[in-house]
C-alpha cells in the first residue's frame, strides 16, 4: 500500500475507531430507530412531524408522502395525530451494524501474501523497514545489536498517537520476539504477521487500535541473526539451531536458549560445545543474548515477553530450571488459560499450557526465566505448529493459520498488560472446609498500570447467598492475607477479592465479581468405619465365582518383588491385604487366571445419631501393578460399594495406575442417596489379559461421612425437648455417637456444642 492511499486509510479509521469501537454486546446509538413513510396533509401536521422526527430522511420535505426516522416513542406520537406510518426501515441501526461489518470482513481479505512462504532474513529486514515507513508514524524500527558475525538485530515498535494526558513514552510495552532458534522457521513468520497486522488493520480493526493507545508492542522477529542466514543457505544445514560461536574444541554454536544468566548451567542445558542445548562458557557469554538483555534492561516499560519457538503447541511458563512452582503460577494459569481459548479459536487447534520445567522438560538459562526472574516481566515461551507432523519444516501453508491464532493469543496478552493491577488467588481457593475455624486466604498483587493503593487489598464476605458482602482488610504485599470468618456447619460462605489502586479503579476476583463468587461450604466428618488389617475384622478374601488360579487376596506381610511392595502402608504394624504375600521371582504369586475379590465386613455408614449426612468418602492405600509381563497394562482394578450388603454393586473407581508404590484413593460416594447401615465395599483384582502381572494390595481402609451436627438428636419431629432427653441418655451412657466434638471420646465439651445447636435450632 502506498503512501497517499496509507493517509487516507488511516483517517478512515479514526472515524471507525469512533463509531465501530462498540464493545461486544453494546448497542448502537440508532438501535430501534425506524424509516418510515408519513404524509403530512396541513403545514400544521408537516410542522408536527418535523419536530417529533429525529430526522428526515426525504430529500424534499412538503405536504405529501415523507420518509423520517423515529424511535418507537415518536412514531406513536405520529400515529396519536393520526398520521398512518408506512415504515421502510425496519432498524437503522442493525443496517449500519452491517455496513461496519462489511468493510471490517473486507479489509481483514487484505493481501496477506507474503506470509505464503518463508522468508530470508533480508527480505525480513526489508518488511520492517517497509512497515515503519508505511506506518505513518506508528511504528519505528531500531537495532538491539549486532551479533557474533556483526549482523544487526532488528527489531520494530508500534503505539498510537500522543493524546492528551497519554504520551507515548509513558505506556507499558509488550515485547514479542522470535528466532532464536534458527530453524525454526515459523516463529519468525510469526512475530513478522504481529507487526504486519499492527499496521495494516490498525484501520481495519478498532481492537488494535484501542490497544495501541494503551500499549507500545516491540517485535524482534529474529534473534538468532546469524544461525538463521546460515540455515537459509542452501549448502549448510537446515535443521541449525544454536548461534555461530565457533568453540574451544572445533564445534560451533551455542545455544543461546540456554545462555541466560538467570539458574545458567543447571538442569537441562549441556557443557559439551557440540550439544545442541550448549550453554555457551558462561551466563550471557554470546553477544545475542548480551543485546536481548541490555535492550530489556533500557526498556523498563517493558511488561510482558513472549519468546516464540517451534514446534508442540505449547505455552510455556516459567520456571524451566527447576520445578517449583513461580510465585505467579497462578496469574499465569489464568493468563494462560485465556490465551489457550483465544488459540483454539480460529482454527480450533489445541496448545497446551504450563510450567517449562514440567511440560516440555528442565531447560535453564532460558530466555522467559530471565526476563520473569531477573526483571519480573511476564515471560513466556509458546512452542508454534505443529505436533510433530512436520515439525520444524512446517509447510509454508500453515504460516498464515499458526500466524493468525497465535495473534489472538498475544491480544490476549497485550490486554492483560492495560489493567491497573494484576491480581491471582496466592491460596488453594478452598470449595469445602472442614470443621468451624477461620480459614486463611491470600490475595497475590501485582502493579499494571497503577500500583495497590495503601490498604487497597480487601475480602468481602457474607454467610449465605443473599445480603450485603462485609469487608475484611488483608494486610501483607505482595501477598495481602486475612481469614475467612468462620461458619457454622452446613453453611455456605461466599466471598470474593477487591483491590483498589492507587490511580481509583477497582479490580475484583473472581472475574465478574460480586456476581461471580467464590463459594465456600463448612462441613465436618467423622468416620464411621476404619482398618488397618492388622486384626481381622471379617473381611471375605474369596468370592463364589472367583476365578483366580492363584494369587488370592491375603491378609499378611507382603516379601517384597519388582511388582509388590516389601512393607504394608500404614505406619503401624506390618499387615495389609495383598494378592499372593509371598515374593519370588515377580511372576510368580501374582494374580493369575481371572479374579480374585476382596469384600468388605458390614458396614454401618448410616452415620452416627444427630448427624446429618451430605456424603462419604471411601480412603484406603492401594497398591497397584501391572506394568510387567507379556501384555502389560491391560488389566484394572474395578473398587466398588454395596448399600444392601453385597446383593448389588456399584463400581466408584477403577484403578489402573502403577505407581510401583502405595498411594491414597480417595473416591466420594453418597452425594445422590445416603450411605446405608448395609454397606459393603469390595476390590477385584483381575487377570484378564493373557501373560500380565498382576499384583493388588489394599490398606487402611476408612468410611469416612461428611455433613453436620444437628440438636435434632433423635432425628424425628425436628429440634424439640425429645432430642434432650435422648442426647442425655446416650452421653451418661457414654456413647459415641454423643461426641458432638469429634474428639473420640464423650464428654462435657459435647454437652455444650449440642446446646448450642439446639439452641440454635439447627
Ligand atoms: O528447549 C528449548 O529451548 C525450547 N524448546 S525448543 O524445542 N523450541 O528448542 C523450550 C524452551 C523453554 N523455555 C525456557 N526454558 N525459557
Ligand atoms: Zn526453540
Amino acid at each position: 500500500m502506498g503512501r497517499s492511499s496509507r493517509s487516507a486509510f488511516l483517517s478512515v479509521a479514526a472515524t471507525l475507531a469512533a463509531c465501530a469501537g462498540l464493545a461486544f454486546g453494546q448497542v448502537g446509538p440508532f438501535e430501534g430507530h425506524r424509516v418510515v413513510r408519513v404524509s403530512p396533509r396541513t403545514p400544521s401536521e408537516l410542522l408536527a412531524v418535523s419536530t417529533i422526527a429525529t430526522n428526515i430522511w426525504s430529500c424534499r420535505t412538503g405536504l405529501g408522502p415523507i420518509d423520517v426516522q423515529v424511535t418507537p416513542q415518536q412514531q406513536a406520537a405520529l400515529e396519536q395525530l393520526g398520521l398512518a406510518c408506512e415504515v421502510r426501515i425496519e432498524n437503522v441501526q442493525a443496517l449500519i451494524d452491517a455496513e461496519q461489518a462489511q468493510i471490517r470482513a473486507a479489509r481483514l481479505d487484505r493481501d496477506a501474501s507474503w506470509f505464503t512462504t518463508y522468508k530470508t532474513l533480508a527480505e525480513i529486514n526489508a518488511k520492517l523497514d517497509e512497515l515503519a515507513a508505511t506506518s505513518d508514524g506508528l511504528a519505528s524500527t531500531f537495532v538491539v545489536g549486532n551479533s557474533l558475525e556483526g549482523r544487526p538485530v532488528k527489531g520494530i515498535r508500534f503505539t498510537g498517537p500522543a493524546t492528551p494526558g497519554n504520551p507515548r513514552e509513558s505506556r507499558p510495552a509488550a515485547l514479542y520476539a522470535g528466532g532464536i532458534h534458527a530453524r525454526e522457521w515459523v516463529s519468525p513468520m510469526t512475530t513478522m504477521y504481529i507487526a504486519d497486522r499492527m499496521i495494516e488493520m490498525y484501520a481495519a480493526e478498532p481492537r488494535i487500535a484501542e490497544l495501541l493507545e494503551d500499549v507500545e508492542i516491540i517485535v524482534i522477529p529474529v534473534q538468532n541473526v546469524d544461525g538463521y542466514e546460515f540455515s537459509w543457505a542452501s549448502t549448510n544445514n537446515r535443521l541449525w539451531r544454536k548461534n555461530r560461536r565457533p568453540n574451544a574444541n572445533g564445534t560451533v554454536g551455542v545455544d543461546l536458549n540456554r545462555n541466560f544468566g538467570f539458574g545458567w548451567g543447571g538442569e537441562g542445558a549441556s557443557t559439551d560445545p557440540g550439544s545442541d542445548i550448549y550453554r555457551g562458557t558462561s551466563a550471557f557469554s554470546e553477544p545475542e543474548t548480551q543485546i536481548f538483555r541490555d535492550f530489556v534492561i533500557a526498556n523498563p516499560r517493558i511488561r510482558t515477553h513472549i519468546d516464540f519457538h517451534s514446534f508442540s503447541q505449547l505455552i510455556l511458563t516459567p520456571w524451566g530450571y527447576t520445578r517449583t512452582a513461580c510465585d505467579d503460577a497462578d496469574l499465569y494459569e489464568s493468563i494462560t488459560a485465556d490465551m489457550v481459548s483465544a488459540l483454539f479459536a480460529p482454527y480450533s487447534m489445541t496448545y497446551i499450557a504450563g510450567p517449562t520445567y514440567t511440560t516440555i522438560y528442565p531447560a535453564s538459562g532460558g530466555a522467559h526465566d530471565w526476563s520473569y526472574g531477573e526483571r519480573n516481566i511476564l515471560g513466556i515461551t509458546i512452542e508454534l505448529r505443529d505436533r510433530g507432523q512436520t515439525g520444524f519444516v512446517l509447510p509454508a501453508d500453515q504460516i498464515l493459520p499458526t500466524a493468525e491464532e497465535n495473534f489472538e493469543a498475544i491480544m490476549i496478552l497485550s490486554d492483560a498488560i492495560r489493567q491497573p493491577l494484576l491480581i491471582s488467588t496466592a491460596s488453594d481457593a478452598i470449595s469445602t472446609r472442614e470443621e468451624s475455624e477461620p480459614v486463611s486466604v491470600s490475595l497475590r498483587v501485582r502493579p499494571g498500570t497503577s500500583t495497590l493503593a495503601p490498604a487497597g487489598a480487601k475480602l468481602r464476605w457474607r454467610f449465605g447467598s443473599t445480603g450485603p458482602f462485609a469487608i475484611a482488610p488483608m494486610s501483607g504485599s505482595p501477598v495481602a492475607s486475612t481469614l475467612l470468618p468462620a461458619a457454622l456447619c452446613g453453611d455456605e460462605t461466599q466471598w470474593y477479592f477487591e483491590a483498589t489502586a492507587a490511580d481509583g479503579s477497582i479490580v475484583r476476583l473472581p472475574e465478574g465479581a460480586p456476581a461471580t463468587v467464590y463459594t465456600t461450604r463448612t462441613l465436618t466428618s467423622t468416620a464411621v468405619f476404619s482398618d488397618d488389617a492388622e486384626s481381622d475384622r471379617g473381611w471375605t478374601l474369596s468370592t463364589p465365582g472367583d476365578d483366580a488360579t492363584s494369587g488370592l487376596w491375603q491378609r499378611a506381610d507382603p516379601v517384597g518383588t519388582a511388582a509388590q511392595p516389601e512393607d504394608d502402608a500404614s505406619p503401624i504394624g506390618s499387615l495389609c491385604f495383598i494378592t499372593g504375600a509371598s515374593g519370588g521371582a515377580v511372576g510368580a504369586n501374582d494374580v493369575d487366571g481371572g479374579t480374585t475379590t476382596l469384600t468388605s465386613p458390614l458396614i454401618d455408614a448410616s452415620g452416627p445419631r444427630g448427624f446429618v449426612v451430605t456424603g462419604a468418602e471411601l480412603r484406603c492405600s492401594v497398591w497397584y501393578s501391572n506394568n510387567a509381563g507379556a501384555s502389560p497394562n491391560l488389566d484394572s482394578m474395578p473398587v466398588e460399594i454395596s448399600r444392601d450388603d453385597g446383593a448389588s454393586w456399584a463400581q466408584v473407581a477403577l484403578v489402573s495406575e502403577n505407581r510401583a508404590a502405595w498411594w491414597t484413593l480417595s473416591v466420594p460416594f453418597g452425594e445422590t442417596a445416603p450411605p446405608t447401615a448395609t454397606t459393603r465395599v469390595r476390590f477385584r483384582a483381575r487377570d484378564l489379559a493373557p501373560g500380565s502381572i498382576v499384583e493388588a494390595g489394599v490398606d487402611d481402609v476408612h468410611i469416612v461421612l461428611h455433613g453436620c451436627r444437628t440438636g435434632d438428636f433423635d432425628g424425628t419431629n425436628g429440634v424439640d425437648g425429645d432430642d434432650v432427653i435422648a442426647f442425655f441418655t446416650a452421653w451418661d451412657n457414654s456413647e459415641i455417637d454423643t461426641d458432638y466434638t469429634n474428639d473420640g471420646g464423650v464428654d462435657g465439651d459435647d454437652v455444650v456444642v449440642f446446646f448450642s445447636l439446639w439452641d440454635a435450632g439447627r
